[in-house]
């Protein structure tokens, strides 16, 4: 029997063309933040970079930092949208309150029919075709980020175009992500702009199923100082994009020169580098931050059935974080 994540992670194409119609219709002018919890946070990340090059006011927070070192940010006025799977992660939720008790407009994007961050939103929404038994999220996250840009970005964004062709990207995803070597000790992934999140959502699955060491870096970062780590056990992935390809292909062309095996995912036209995954140009533009997830997630799948490990049962991991703050 399969893993309840490969099943779902095989589901993605479903859960997105069975999403709620796109609905709150934010504007550009508004100032939108983004709360969440690991993989719901690293998808903040993308979402609000996506908006920024789309012209909009966004940022993303984890939630504790809401709570414990709250930003310079006037939560009056904002648009504060949690995003969290469960809807029952406890800094989310208390984050939530907070940011309402101080006059933000709240909304709750989960998968839950109901849960204790819906209650506390003055809006929600339940992606139910998203639902996952799996510890380790992954169709989810899309399917989330795949209704928040519809709902940010309206037509900009071509939901159509993304649910018509998500079915050959998942499996171009899974056939590609076959082709990554498991025999290796450390893995890096590189991005920026969007791509900065996913690269971080990407170690995260990396670390949750297969324990082995996977970091996330902004792509310029990576020169300074984490390239130390690089060796012929090192897998460096760079997920490109049009407008940064060109210098992000130097870093994995050094890293390659420094012994790393490297590998690239982005659409088709980037300069391709190593072990390359050029998606279609029917993926549009707008999601290009969620368009390596599901390749990162299968790899992540095989590197931990490669280690004779239970991607169901992460070490030290539950569905939720729920924790006691008082
Ligand atoms: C977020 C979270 C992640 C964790 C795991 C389970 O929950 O706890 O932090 O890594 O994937 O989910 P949620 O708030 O999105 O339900």
């Amino acid at each position: 029997m399969n893993p309840a994540m490969h099943d779902e992670i095989a589901a993605t194409a479903t859960a997105v063309a069975q999403l709620p119609a796109a609905s709150p219709n934010w504007q550009q002018d508004e100032r939108i933040r983004f709360i969440g919890c690991g993989s719901s946070y690293f998808l903040g990340l993308t979402l609000a970079a996506t908006l920024r090059a789309h012209g909009f006011n966004a940022a993303a927070y984890p939630a504790a930092e809401v709570l414990l070192h709250p930003p310079h940010d006037p939560w009056a006025g904002a648009r504060v949208i949690a995003i969290s799977r469960s809807g029952t992660t406890s800094e989310t939720v208390a984050a939530l309150k907070h940011t309402r008790d101080q006059g933000a407009e709240s909304f709750a994007v989960t998968v839950a029919d109901a849960s204790p961050l819906a209650d506390a939103a003055e809006r929600s929404i339940s992606i139910a075709s998203a639902a996952e038994t799996s510890v380790v999220q992954t169709r989810s996250v899309v399917a989330a980020g795949s209704w928040l840009l519809a709902s940010l970005l309206g037509p900009q964004a071509d939901l159509d175009a993304w649910q018509a062709h998500l079915d050959a990207h998942v499996d171009a995803s899974q056939a590609y992500a076959h082709t990554l070597p498991t025999d290796i000790e450390r893995v890096f992934l590189l991005g920026t702009g969007p791509l900065w999140g996913v690269a971080q959502e990407g170690a995260l699955k990396l670390k949750e199923s297969a324990l082995i060491e996977a970091e996330g870096f902004e792509a310029f970062e990576f020169r300074h100082g984490p390239r130390s780590r690089v060796d012929d056990r090192t897998l460096v992935i760079g997920l490109l994009q049009p407008t940064t390809d060109t210098l992000e292909r130097r870093i994995l062309d050094e890293s390659r020169n420094l012994g790393a095996q490297v590998a690239s995912i982005g659409p088709t036209g980037v300069a391709p580098a190593g072990l390359s995954f050029q998606y279609a140009k029917a993926v549009p533009a707008a999601f290009a931050g969620l368009a390596p997830m599901t390749a990162l997630q299968t790899y992540a799948l095989r590197m931990a059935q490669a280690r004779g490990l239970n991607p169901d049962e992460p070490r030290n991991l539950s569905f939720a974080v729920e924790i006691d703050l008082t």
